[in-house]
């Protein structure tokens, strides 16, 4: 029985299939699963460490910093700064953008990630993801905020780190996805699940049901359809994104988190969470709308900007969009 497949041995046969390949971005990856490794080891014994609960500090949105969102921030810029391939990066955590100090080469390439999602289950011990998004900047000696306002479409690469009941790490080039588990015995990541497909509907809805009081129209009737006599649809919803939206990406369904009357333009962030996720859904099959328009077309205006999420299965989704689109009767 031949040993899996390494997450660095295919990186290093998807660099061989492009032959022009510097090297800079497999070595950027490799970093970034060294962060997430490390990210993996504090999250597996939290409870532990003393380092769970909040920080008593609070992140650019005024949400309370547990402890280990803090670490995990610490952990990627420490191990993502002096590799030599990133310009600077953005962080969920960050008012600003991270410029890579001086002492190190930068790069051609900016990392957008949130550390850790899903900060509130933490505590609880109900799992929680890491989500990036990398592009390509043309001069990396002199970037602003803004050569990290583009549309989705340009991101380079896509991924997520899913710390569940085992670790793992999903991620698309634009050449598919795929999903590989960490063997925490062996401190590697193995190819567990090739070339993922998302199926073109689902059973699964996942909305927050508490938000109901806020919904618009179109919200309602979708939820009131999905729920009538003659669909067998169920309902799951961790609050915890990447746990919701792994789950749906295997199994097929729909996740929403639309504007409703309390959260006008969504709560989630567009740069770091929705264009990531919608990157990763489409090269899956599936589709990522604001609930007006694609999310990967969406101009982004700011940094931490928020945007209504609706993603899944492309034909729950489109199904979910005709609702919230309709004229409101
Ligand atoms: P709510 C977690 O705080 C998060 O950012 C996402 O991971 C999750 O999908 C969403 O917020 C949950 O929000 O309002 O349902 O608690």
């Amino acid at each position: 029985m031949p040993v899996g497949m390494t997450l660095t041995k295919f990186l290093h046969e998807e660099q061989r299939r492009h032959p022009d390949s510097s090297g800079n971005f497999t070595s950027l990856f490799s970093d970034l699963v060294t962060a997430a490794k490390i990210i993996s080891r504090e999250v597996r014994k939290a409870g532990l460490g003393g380092i769970i609960g909040a920080a008593g500090t609070k992140n650019v949105h005024g949400e309370e910093v547990q402890k280990l969102d803090e670490l995990a921030n610490e952990m990627f810029v420490r191990t993502m700064e002096h590799g030599g391939h990133l310009a600077a990066m953005a962080s969920e955590e960050m008012d600003d953008i991270i410029h890579v100090d001086g002492r190190y080469p930068k790069g051609k390439y900016v990392l957008l990630f949130d550390p850790l999602d899903g900060s509130s289950n933490i505590d609880v011990n109900i799992s929680v993801g890491t989500i990036f998004s990398i592009l390509r900047v043309a001069d990396g000696g002199n970037v602003t905020a803004k050569d990290f306002l583009k549309p989705g479409m340009e991101q380079v690469c896509a991924g997520y780190i899913l710390y569940g009941s085992s670790t793992m790490l999903v991620y698309t080039t634009g050449h598919g996805v795929h999903g590989f588990t960490l063997d925490p015995s062996v401190g590697e990541f193995f190819l567990s699940h090739m070339d993922i497909k998302i199926p073109s509907s689902g059973k699964i809805f996942s909305i927050n049901e508490g938000n109901s009081r806020h919904w618009l129209p179109g919200t309602v009737q979708y939820i009131d359809k999905i729920k009538s006599n003659g669909r067998e649809m169920t309902a799951r919803y961790v609050g915890s994104l990447v746990a919701d939206f792994h789950r749906n990406l295997l199994k097929g369904g729909i996740f929403l988190y639309p504007a409703d009357r309390k959260s006008t333009r969504g709560k989630l962030r567009l740069l770091y969470e929705a264009n990531p996720l919608a990157f990763i859904v489409e090269q899956a099959g599936g589709a990522a709308s604001t609930g007006e328009g694609r999310i990967m077309e969406v101009v982004p205006g700011e940094l931490h900007q928020r945007t209504p999420l609706i993603i899944g299965s492309r034909a729950d989704v489109e199904e979910a969009v005709s609702f919230l689109n309709a004229p409101v009767a």
